[in-house]
Formats: C-alpha cells, sequence, structure tokens
C-alpha cells in the first residue's frame, strides 16, 4: 500500500511539473520564486483571471444537469464538480450556493472546465489513484445485513407492503464514513510533496485500511458536499470565509459585482519551494484548495447530522486538510476552516442540539477550537496535548485556560509538560481519561460528543510533529469510554498525523471501537505501569485548576499516581465497599420494620 501511494505521489508529481509546464508556457505560473513577488503575485491573478475569462468564452459547459444520487454514483467516485452560482440575495449579502443541476444559461465554467488542458491533466490523475479505493463494494456494504436475514428467514411481507430489500434507501443504523476525493486535490503547486507532510495519501490510506480490513463494508458510506460558505461563517470571518472559500473564479465574479473589496488582492506567499501558502505547511492551491477545504467541513457536517439525528450510530470522518488550529480569521498548522467548531455550531443553531463536548487528542493545542467557544458553556473543549510550558506548536493550550465569562469552566487543557523523557504514552492518556476527561465529561453531560481526532500523538511520529508513543490500539479504548457518553453519538474527526502506519492503525482501532467489535486488549505491562511523573504533576495542576468547576475531579487528586489495575482494584473496594453499606442499610431498614411489626397491635 505504501509502494502504491508512493507511486500516486510520483505520478502526481509530475502531473504537477507537467501543469507547470503548461502554465509556465502560457505564461501562468511562475516556478522560481522571484526577485518581485508580489509583482509575480499580482500577474498571477491577473493571469488565471484571465485565463478563466478565456475559458468562459471557449469552453460552454456540458451535461449540466445530475441525476439524483445514488448509492451508485458513489461507488463509482464519481468527479462532476458542484457548480457554484454567485449570488446576490436580497440584503446584498454574498452567498454562493451549491446547485446540482439548476445552473442557468449565463453561467460560467469551474476553473477545471475553463481548460481543457486542466481537465485533461486532473482527469488522468484521478485515474491514477489507486484502484482498490474506487472499487468499494457499496452495495454489498449498504445492504442491511440484519434486514437480509429476517427477510430471508421469515414469510413474505405482507400484501402491498415492500420488503426492505426492495426500498430504495437501504440505511444502516451503524458507524457512518463519509470520505471524498475532493480532499485529495488541496496540494501545493511545487509539485513536492516530500516537503509537506499534510498530504493527498494521509486520507486515501486509511481508506484503503478501512476497505481492506472489511471494516468499511460494516460501515454505512456518506455522501459529502462542500459546506456552504454561510455554514462557515459561523466559525469564521466574512472576509477569511471568502478568502480561501473561493476559486478564481468566483472571486472574479463577486469582484465584478464589486462586492469584494480587498479579497481579489492575492494574499499568499512564495514559499522557498516554489509553491504559495499561508506558510510552509499551509499551502494554497489556487485551482484546488478552496472546493478542498470546504468539503472537508461538508463532509464532517452531513455525517455528524446524521449521528445528531439518530440516523447513525456514530461517526468517523475521514476528511483533510484539518481544522482545528484555524482560527476566526487565520488560517496555520495546516488548517483553514475549523470542521468540528462548525460542525458544533451547525448541530446547535440548524438541529437545536444543546451541549456539545468536544475532545481534542491531536498531539497539538487545537487553538482555533478554543477561540471558538471560549466564553461559551454550552460547548465543553477538552484538549490532551503536548504544551511543554508553551514550547510547543502552537503555544497555547495552558491549563489555566479554563474559558472566560459565561463560559468559565468549559475549556479543559490537559497540557502535558516537560518532554518525551520519560515518553508520554498509553498509560498517561488512559490515566488523563480516568481522572479528568471522563468524569468531567459524564458531569457535562453532552447530547453530541465530536473528536478533533489527530492521530500525531501516536508512537512513530517525531518532534515537532510529535514525540509520543500512543499506540493506535489506545485510541480505540478512547473512542470506546467515549461511547458512553451522549447516548454513544459519537463523531471522530481526523485532524493531524502524517506517518500512514499510525493513522492506519490508528483509524482501524477507531472505526473498531465504533462499530463495537472487539479490541486489541492493552497490554497488562500498560495496565500494570504506574503514570511518569511528569504526567501526575500536569494532572495534579488540572485538578487543582478544574475542580474549581467540576466537582468530581477532586476525588482523583490523590491516586494519581496508581496504574490503572491498582485504580480497577480501588474502584471496586469501593464500590464493594458501596453494596455493602447499601446491604447494611436494607438490613437495617428490614431489621426496624421486623420490629416495628413485632410491637405493632394486630
Ligand atoms: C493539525 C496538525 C500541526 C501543525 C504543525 C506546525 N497541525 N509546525 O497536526
Ligand atoms: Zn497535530
Amino acid at each position: 500500500m505504501q509502494q502504491q501511494h508512493q507511486q500516486f505521489l510520483e505520478k502526481q508529481k509530475q502531473q504537477q511539473l507537467q501543469l507547470g509546464k503548461i502554465l509556465t508556457k502560457t505564461g501562468e505560473l511562475p516556478r522560481q520564486p522571484t526577485t518581485h513577488p508580489e509583482e509575480t503575485e499580482e500577474e498571477l491573478t491577473e493571469q488565471q483571471e484571465a485565463l478563466l475569462g478565456e475559458g468562459a468564452l471557449t469552453m460552454p459547459r456540458e451535461g449540466s444537469t445530475e441525476s439524483e444520487s445514488t448509492q451508485e454514483d458513489l461507488e463509482e467516485e464519481e468527479e462532476e464538480e458542484e457548480e457554484e452560482e454567485v449570488e446576490e440575495d436580497d440584503d446584498d449579502c454574498i452567498q454562493v450556493k451549491d446547485e446540482e443541476g439548476e445552473s442557468g444559461p449565463d453561467e460560467g465554467p469551474d476553473l477545471e472546465e475553463s481548460s481543457a488542458a486542466y481537465k485533461k491533466l486532473f482527469t488522468d490523475a484521478q485515474q491514477l489513484q489507486p484502484l482498490q479505493v474506487y472499487q468499494a463494494p457499496l452495495s454489498l456494504a449498504t445492504v442491511p445485513h440484519q434486514a437480509l436475514g429476517r427477510t430471508q428467514s421469515s414469510p413474505a411481507a405482507p400484501g402491498g407492503m415492500k420488503s426492505p430489500l426492495d426500498q430504495p434507501t437501504k440505511h444502516l443504523f451503524t458507524t457512518g464514513v463519509v470520505y471524498d476525493t475532493f480532499m485529495l486535490k488541496h496540494q501545493c503547486m511545487c509539485g513536492n510533496t516530500h516537503v509537506h507532510p499534510e498530504h493527498a495519501g494521509r486520507i486515501q490510506s486509511i481508506w484503503s485500511r478501512l476497505q481492506e480490513t472489511g471494516l468499511l463494508s460494516k460501515c454505512e458510506r456518506i455522501r459529502g458536499r462542500k459546506a456552504t460558505l454561510e455554514e462557515i461563517q459561523t466559525v469564521h470571518s466574512e472576509y477569511h470565509t471568502l478568502l480561501y472559500g473561493t476559486s478564481p473564479l468566483n472571486r472574479q465574479k463577486l469582484d465584478s459585482k464589486k462586492l469584494l473589496g480587498p479579497i481579489s488582492q492575492k494574499m499568499y506567499a512564495m514559499l522557498p519551494c516554489g509553491g504559495i501558502g499561508v506558510d510552509s505547511d499551509t499551502v494554497w492551491n489556487e485551482m484546488h484548495s478552496s472546493s478542498a477545504v470546504r468539503m472537508a467541513v461538508g463532509c464532517l457536517v452531513e455525517l455528524a447530522f446524521k449521528v445528531a439525528a439518530g440516523e447513525l450510530k456514530n461517526g468517523f470522518a475521514i476528511i483533510r486538510p484539518p481544522g482545528h488550529h484555524a482560527e476566526e480569521s487565520t488560517a496555520m498548522g495546516f488548517c483553514f476552516f475549523n470542521s468540528v467548531a462548525i460542525t458544533a455550531k451547525l448541530l446547535q443553531q440548524k438541529l437545536n442540539v444543546g451541549k456539545v463536548l468536544i475532545v481534542d487528542w491531536d498531539i497539538h493545542h487545537g487553538n482555533g477550537t478554543q477561540q471558538a467557544f471560549y466564553s461559551d458553556p454550552s460547548v465543553l473543549y477538552i484538549s490532551l496535548h503536548r504544551y511543554d510550558n508553551g514550547n510547543f506548536f502552537p503555544g497555547s493550550g495552558a491549563p489555566e485556560e479554563v474559558g472566560g465569562g459565561p463560559g468559565v469552566g468549559y475549556n479543559v487543557n490537559v497540557a502535558w509538560t516537560g518532554g518525551v523523557d520519560p515518553p508520554i504514552g498509553d498509560v498517561e492518556y488512559l490515566t488523563a481519561f480516568r481522572t479528568v476527561v471522563m468524569p468531567i465529561a459524564h458531569e457535562f453531560s453532552p447530547d453530541v460528543v465530536l473528536v478533533s481526532a489527530g492521530f500525531d500523538a501516536v508512537e512513530g511520529h517525531l518532534s515537532p510533529l510529535g514525540g509520543y508513543s500512543v499506540t493506535a490500539r489506545c485510541f480505540g479504548h478512547l473512542t470506546r469510554q467515549l461511547m458512553t457518553l451522549a447516548g454513544g453519538r459519537v463523531v471522530l474527526a481526523l485532524e493531524g498525523g502524517h506517518d500512514l502506519t499510525a493513522i492506519c492503525d490508528a483509524s482501524e482501532a477507531c472505526v473498531s471501537a465504533l462499530l463495537s467489535v472487539e479490541l486489541q486488549p492493552l497490554d497488562e505491562a500498560v495496565l500494570q505501569q504506574k503514570p511518569n511523573i511528569n504526567a501526575v504533576t500536569t494532572l495534579e495542576k488540572v485538578i487543582e485548576i478544574q475542580s474549581k468547576h467540576w466537582s468530581c475531579v477532586q476525588r482523583f487528586a490523590t491516586g494519581l499516581g496508581c496504574s490503572l489495575r491498582e485504580a480497577q482494584a480501588g474502584e471496586t473496594e469501593e464500590a464493594e465497599t458501596v453494596s455493602a453499606m447499601a446491604l447494611l442499610s436494607v438490613g437495617a431498614e428490614q431489621a426496624q420494620a421486623a420490629a416495628a411489626r413485632e410491637h405493632s397491635p394486630r
């Protein structure tokens, strides 16, 4: 699989280089950083827009009507770009509406369709992707196995009633998985995927793993979509939303309506690699990134809504780029739009969900998510992250950051400090869940749980993108613990993690947990080991700070240094004491009642 992915990357690189040549020939994109980068960026915009205009004249769009979505469509993994229509509504505010099959005749083509060269290149690129990705037996995956069993063993359905198999939609109450190849196209223009660890192969590999292991066939695949600009603005500023949520064509349209202001001015830096972006991590592809970043958000929204509405048991979103670092008006750390934060806001605004718990176990602090809900008591944000006294990216996430105003106490930072010697691993994460995360989560009693499920704390990730040694299987166990909350309505969204083996193993473990498949047990050594001294210090501090807001954590202030086995024994003993006392009191009541009967006159 790794080999296959390497081949894919090589092909993509060649495609990008080829594209670069074409663009250079037509004077489109600079291949090297120039001495006048700003000038070059201006040229880039102007020339791309010129190309777009030309395309609009020479390439009338074909087949604008799309049939309704079916499972077969999903199976074929068709790549038809959903057209965007830029509209001005009555209030003069800008809307970009997804409009499947309803585009008018004056509708301009999207970027892909504006250039035959682009179209050819990226059609070819799609065909190069690993075959098994597109050969999912989804028709089988979506056959309701239970219903099938019943249909076969029970007499024919009463007259006029269709058997479950005859019905057009076959939905299972199971784990939902969402994935869309649109997100693969967010790639640096430099064509060198090796210098950018947040690459398309991450989600492709996870998707393949779920197929190969047969887990996917136990799940329901959910169709993704691009989030609307309106949805994105539940968290992000209008400027930020338009900046990253629109393609050059849309921007040109918006601009021509004189609504856009400074958006049309270029804002990216030329990177040392030859590409463009906010920084070397947070790269931008003018053609494809806006679709990809909106798809990542929309995929999670679709999945979470189905889980919250009770259509699915729980869910796993295989999405990229990640989102938890994205703030209201800042893209950073691979992130542009904060998918988890947007989803939490939309669940509340559109589905009337009351309380949302966000657990963030990416090794980096989710500064964007913390910011989005800092003074909001209806969204509890709990992050476990490498902090090292502010010396680990992004530097935020101190344990003292507990929320503001009405949100005080609704921000919990388990901010590991003390570096990697001794290492932080399963024992420390399981202890944090035992003493802080689960007690507070239960007391909060959420209606839905969203997980910023980065896997960069898994062994195999080195500093500065990791350094910890949590096992993949541990994340399965953490998932299983979270499933005891919110009636099991738990949705995981991929954030960071770039070691393909690690993120595939961890995804497999988490989806297994979501499916309630038996998990690989934790090693006995993990259960018998005591958390390391730095971790105990961190947890002591968190408990001291959070016990002002969560009374449940106080009882864990002592015994933090216990192994999980010792804690288990303690809890058993405690439970036995409680039941013994209950028995005693029942005995006392019975004795009292008996005595009362003795002495009462008949
Ligand atoms: C989502 C994620 C890491 C950013 C590291 C910046 N971001 N050097 O893992
Ligand atoms: Zn991370």
